[in-house]
């Protein structure tokens, strides 16, 4: 994707409708508000760095992956999925790219904590997706993201950036309130999925499986096959369709987008008085809630 780099400069949080905001994802609010949802759109909601692209290309390809095979070697995911409320100088908005958007149905992309989520797609009825990471490992996935993406915030060292995420105070806001407050939707939106990273490393075909059955498909057992071996991370990896790799904001020779994909890496960045202190406080903020995530498999 080109991008106009003198146009592009990392960008300051601020307080947004009390979310930790950046203003490339609330410039274009009016209209990402005003957006007209189908009924059959598919709504890919995530906190930053829980596996969102993973996610995005299992459901391509379970829609498009056998009546459209040239998608997958010619568009990236992100322009497939659209990122609803991106918007860069000089790029289409997210919010272009989904009006723009040829299938049945759309796919389309958010991180925004549920209640920014625009009203058409609770009154269509939309299906939704929402995948969440266990939040040391998502802590960890998101630094070397914030290091690499000149459109994200600087991350500082290791120690401020641990600091900030326990404080909420990261693009798209506290990971303690977007876990749990798509959760507490999903409590009473019934055609809300609710996806575990942990789960989908440890049983990829597993999850695939529930997503099908979430969705009303029934693929045959050798393209499940298909898909499985095909959003394994290495193949995503190599896949410059779904590895990042042509655009420009992100800077892999800091850190590449698909960087490790595992569970436990915390493990090699946290110090232990971090771990202790992060335990603490999150047994404080999730106290209230029912959400069991696992940091190990
Ligand atoms: S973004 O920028 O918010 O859309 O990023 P997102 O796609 O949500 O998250 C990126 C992290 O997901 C990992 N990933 C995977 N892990 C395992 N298997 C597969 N196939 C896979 N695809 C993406 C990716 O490597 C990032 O995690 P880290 O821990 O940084 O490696």
């Amino acid at each position: 994707m080109s991008v106009d780099q003198d146009k592009v400069v990392r960008p300051e949080l601020f307080d947004f409708h009390g979310v930790s905001m950046s203003h490339y994802f609330t410039d274009n609010w009016e209209n990402i508000q005003n957006f007209k949802a189908r009924p059959d759109d598919i709504l890919i909601a995530t906190y930053p760095k829980a596996g969102t692209t993973w996610a995005s290309y299992i459901l391509d390809l379970l829609y498009f992956g056998q009546t459209a095979p040239e998608r997958q070697t010619s568009i990236p995911i992100y322009t497939r999925v659209p990122f609803l409320e991106i918007a860069v100088p000089s790029m289409d908005s997210g919010k272009q790219l989904a009006d723009k958007l040829p299938t049945t149905p759309r796919l389309i992309k958010t991180h925004f904590p549920v209640q920014f989520v625009p009203k058409s797609f609770w009154e269509q009825n939309c299906k939704i997706v929402y995948i969440a990471r266990n939040a040391k490992d998502n802590m960890v996935s998101y630094f070397h993201f914030d290091r690499m993406n000149m459109i994200q915030p600087e991350p500082g060292d290791w120690s401020s950036f641990h600091r900030r995420f326990m404080e909420g105070k990261m693009v798209f806001g506290s990971w303690y309130d977007h876990v749990s407050g798509w959760w507490k939707k999903k409590q009473t939106y019934s055609k809300l999925h609710y996806i575990f990273y942990e789960d989908m490393v440890e049983d990829t075909r597993g999850e695939i499986d529930k997503l099908c059955s979430f969705l009303g498909l029934s693929p045959s057992v050798e393209e499940k096959d298909r898909i499985t071996g095909g959003v394994s991370f290495d193949n995503m990896k190599k896949n410059n369709m779904t590895n990042y790799s042509t655009i420009q904001v992100m800077d892999f020779k800091i850190s590449p987008f698909m960087r490790k994909g595992k569970v436990g890496d915390w493990k090699n960045h946290f110090t232990v008085a971090q771990n202790e202190e992060f335990d603490e406080d999150y047994k404080k903020k999730m106290k209230d809630s029912t959400l069991q995530f696992r940091t190990e498999l």
